[in-house]
């Protein structure tokens, strides 16, 4: 027997700073109903998929800021999606600034949920990764300035039974940290959903194009082969007010091969068969967590944050 969730990767292109809520809804309803006639159980969206990256514009306006931040879900603008999402009977993945009261206290964070066939938010995950800095740093070429809009993400890394599997979800710099896929891994996780958005260069020194796209891949397809799971990563691409975000969106099989793989800088939906049951020779075999793992040597993953070498 085989459980084959059809999903559809949309890549989105740029989103200018100008670009209102609802004209980039109308692209990715544009997306949703390609989707649709390709057979799609689930369609995943990019980080952030809503607005520019405005992480890369400083203010110090907090009302400036909260404009690109959404208050509820759905609101006006975003209901479209999840009336497409009952229609077609399709999943959807979305990655929004999540503005919310809680505790008493204000709190911003990089969120993505996972919205079900019928319409219905099922999952909720915010970005643990806050890669940049909170302060303006004029060294850099340009800002990256998650840690001064966002707070570190309260919800761990947990995983749904939902879709017909068990589905898991990360952001962007997330993807590149072998912790978040195993932790996710640790709970028998099959599809791991996440969107990103990488510049093309790196604000701080010279790295090549090529370079930032291989660590892209390779971190996603390490993480997809180490824990026997499917991996579905997905960028906004192309120039945002002049800042070139890279593309390279992918479908990675448990095996850690890529099985589709964007070609432009744009909207570009890629869409693959997966079948959730190719995790379970991984999963049986040499990622057998309970026959193979030795977490008495794995201590310092926990106990220790930077790395400390030994005396010279
Ligand atoms: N949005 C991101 O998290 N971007 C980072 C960049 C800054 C390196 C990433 O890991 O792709």
């Amino acid at each position: 027997m085989s459980r084959v969730i059809t999903v559809g990767a949309a890549q989105m292109g740029p989103i200018q700073k100008a670009e209102s809520r609802s004209s980039t809804v109308e692209r990715m309803l544009a997306l949703m109903a390609k989707a649709n006639d390709k057979g799609c159980d689930l369609i995943v969206f990019p980080e952030l998929a809503l607005t520019t990256f405005f992480p890369r514009w400083y203010t110090e306006d907090w009302g400036e800021i909260d404009a690109w931040f959404e208050t509820s879900m759905p609101s006006n603008e975003t209901q479209p999606l999840f009336t497409a999402a009952r229609e077609y009977a399709m999943g959807f993945h979305l990655g929004y600034a999540e503005l919310v009261e809680e505790d008493g206290a204000t709190h911003r964070y990089n969120t993505a949920i996972l919205v079900d066939k019928a319409g219905e938010i099922v999952a909720k995950y915010r970005k643990v990764h806050l890669p940049g800095h909170a302060e303006y740093d004029p060294k850099r070429k340009f800002q990256h300035l998650e840690k001064r809009y966002f707070e570190v993400g309260n919800l761990g890394f947990p995983v749904w039974r939902t879709m017909g599997g068990v589905m898991g979800m990360c952001i962007c710099n997330d993807r590149r940290w072998p912790e978040t896929y195993r932790v996710m891994g640790l709970q028998g996780v099959e599809m791991v959903v996440l969107g990103y958005n990488t510049p093309t260069v790196n604000s701080e020194s010279d790295e090549s194009p090529h370079l930032r796209m291989f660590h892209n891949h390779v971190t996603m397809q390490s993480g997809a082969y180490q824990n026997s799971t499917w991996v579905i990563g997905v960028a906004k691409a192309g120039a945002e007010d002049g800042h070139d975000l890279m593309g390279g969106s992918v479908i990675i099989a448990p095996t850690g091969e890529i099985v589709a793989r964007c070609r432009t800088l744009g909207d570009e939906l890629i869409v693959a068969d997966c079948d959730l049951d190719a995790c379970n020779f991984g999963k049986r075999t040499i990622f057998n967590f309970a026959a193979h793992r030795r977490v008495e040597a794995y201590g310092l993953i926990t106990e220790r944050t930077g790395a400390v070498p030994p005396p010279e």
